[in-house]
């Protein structure tokens, strides 16, 4: 037994995994269902470290130092459970498994509970950066045990990426909080791709800027507050000609959005936290819109708003107006998934310092930013902040955002472009901020048609007022 971790499951992910594991020192035990993957692993990159190639289950536990860490990198679902139930019988106590794949959390809840109950420290590891960033440090996101983070911890952090010589990698709480907190990162993902969506298409259907033109306005906005991954790809596809039709790359392509799910598990999660993640539900439902088909046919040609051309002093203006309400927006957008974190931690008792996920989602994942180091450094400020909008510097980047966000909003509504995200984002931040909200009203309705009751303003207790009786007279519940 000489590997200090195993990888089962060699697709890409896996792959790239064990040879970042490997380049690191790490001696590492391949194995995999169909052992030609194995073979072809060791043939193509067996020179960059330490591997052992394992064709049978049996001779990949044997291959582990004790107590074994046992890393599986397979299709998530079905698939997890039965690699799971391959190997669980075969390890002893205090062994490991890591399921790196995109697990639905609550599967990780699941299969936590039920292997400690058999001596096995089960964890779930969100892993970011796709297969690049599984090669040349992703961003991980462990839940499970503090004991197996001890163990696994300096691994994880040795292969993550490093951000200032800071590893992208930390124990994110118990259980299924990494898996949890990985699909909070792709729902903001979702919101924060749907934003920049918007932003393209004001600036070009309202701004009038073509796409190499609006290429060069993401690459300065990429200098600023702004610095992102997502930013500097963006500029990256809009620059790009079609080889074959010399049009804008991004005018070839149909304009019908995929996804794989983890924005819909956002959404649905939220949906049972009452967690209000109203920018990543639009920019999911903004995916599955541009989808239907029959619908857009149904609704295209039917009429829309005004179109009037800006000068060149008022696009240049306009632009301007777009970075704030773009800025403005991703800050609500991040704000709800840090708010949702919250929630979940509190739902199922995780102990997640939210100041260390802005750290490691800084590096290796898709969402980096520098945003992130301002987020890190408000919770520095307050480890306790409820909302990102009580830190002093955010509350001031919101408070010059009002007339452009509002501007671009409204314009959007009158030219006819569609905003969902943006828009989402500013009601979000007026319902938060108002001193009084229709829910008051909507409380008289449920009691009207529900005897669902309401609480007052004035008086403690809950109450139901008599709709049908000539007096309507309120009566206190107990
Ligand atoms: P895939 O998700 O395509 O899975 C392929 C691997 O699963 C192969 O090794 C395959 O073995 C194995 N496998 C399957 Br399918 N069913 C199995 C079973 N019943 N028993 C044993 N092995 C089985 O691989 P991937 O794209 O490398 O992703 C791996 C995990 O990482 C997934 O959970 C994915 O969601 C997650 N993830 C992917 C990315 C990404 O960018 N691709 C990013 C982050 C996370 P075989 O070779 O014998 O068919």
């Amino acid at each position: 037994a000489t590997a200090q971790i195993g990888v089962t499951g060699l697709a890409v992910m896996g792959r790239n995994l064990a040879r970042n594991f490997a380049r690191n020192g790490y001696t590492v035990a391949v194995h995999n269902r169909t052992p030609a993957r194995t073979k072809a692993l060791v043939e193509e990159f067996g020179h960059e470290g330490a591997f052992v190639a394992a064709e049978s289950a049996e001779d990949f536990v044997a291959a582990l130092e004790r107590p074994r860490r046992l890393m599986i990198m397979v299709q998530a679902g079905a698939a997890t459970d039965a690699v799971i139930e391959e190997f669980a019988p075969l390890l002893e106590d205090g062994d490991m498994i890591i399921d790196g794949g995109n697990a639905h959390f609550s599967d990780t809840r699941r299969r936590e509970q039920s292997l400690r109950e058999r001596g096995i420290h089960f964890v779930g590891a969100g892993v970011s950066g796709g297969e690049e960033g599984a090669l040349n440090g992703p961003s991980i996101m462990p839940g499970g045990s503090p004991e197996s983070y001890a163990s696994l911890g300096p691994m994880f952090e040795s292969i993550s990426a490093k951000v200032d010589g800071e590893p992208c990698a930390t124990h994110v709480g118990t259980d299924g909080a990494g898996h949890f907190v990985k699909m909070v990162h792709n729902g903001i993902e979702y919101a924060d791709m749907q934003l920049i969506g918007e932003a393209y298409d004001l600036l070009r259907r309202v701004g009038g800027y073509t796409p190499p033109q609006i290429a060069e306005i993401f690459r300065r906005w990429n200098k600023g507050r702004l610095d992102s991954y997502l930013i500097e790809i963006t500029a990256e596809v809009l620059a790009h000609t079609d080889a074959a039709t010399g049009e804008p790359f991004v005018d070839v392509v149909m304009d019908a959005a995929g996804q794989k799910g983890t924005g819909r598990w956002t959404v649905q999660t939220a949906l049972d936290l009452g967690s209000p993640v109203t920018a990543i539900a639009q920019a999911t439902f903004a995916r599955a819109a541009s989808s239907q088909d029959g619908l857009r046919a149904a609704y295209r040609g039917l009429p829309g708003g005004t179109h009037w051309d800006l000068s060149g002093t008022e696009a240049e203006r306009f632009t301007s107006q777009v970075e704030h309400a773009l800025y403005a927006s991703k800050l609500i957008a991040y704000d709800q998934g840090w708010k949702m974190i919250l929630d979940a931690a509190a739902e199922y008792g995780w102990d997640i310092d939210l100041g260390e996920v802005a750290k490691i989602w800084r590096g290796g994942c898709i969402i980096r930013a520098a945003f992130l180091d301002r987020i890190r450094a408000a919770y520095a400020v307050d480890p306790g902040l409820v909302s990102l909008l009580s830190d002093a510097g955010f509350a001031t980047e919101i408070k010059d955002a009002q007339v452009p966000w509002r501007e671009v909003v409204s314009i959007a509504t009158r030219r006819g472009v569609p905003v969902p995200a943006f828009s989402a984002a500013l009601s979000y931040y007026d319902t938060l901020r108002a001193d009084r909200l229709p829910a008051a009203l909507t409380q008289g309705q449920r009691d009207f048609f529900g005897a669902h009751t309401y609480r007052r303003t004035d008086r403690q207790g809950s109450f139901h007022t008599l709709w049908g009786e000539a007096s309507r007279d309120e009566t206190e519940m107990l």
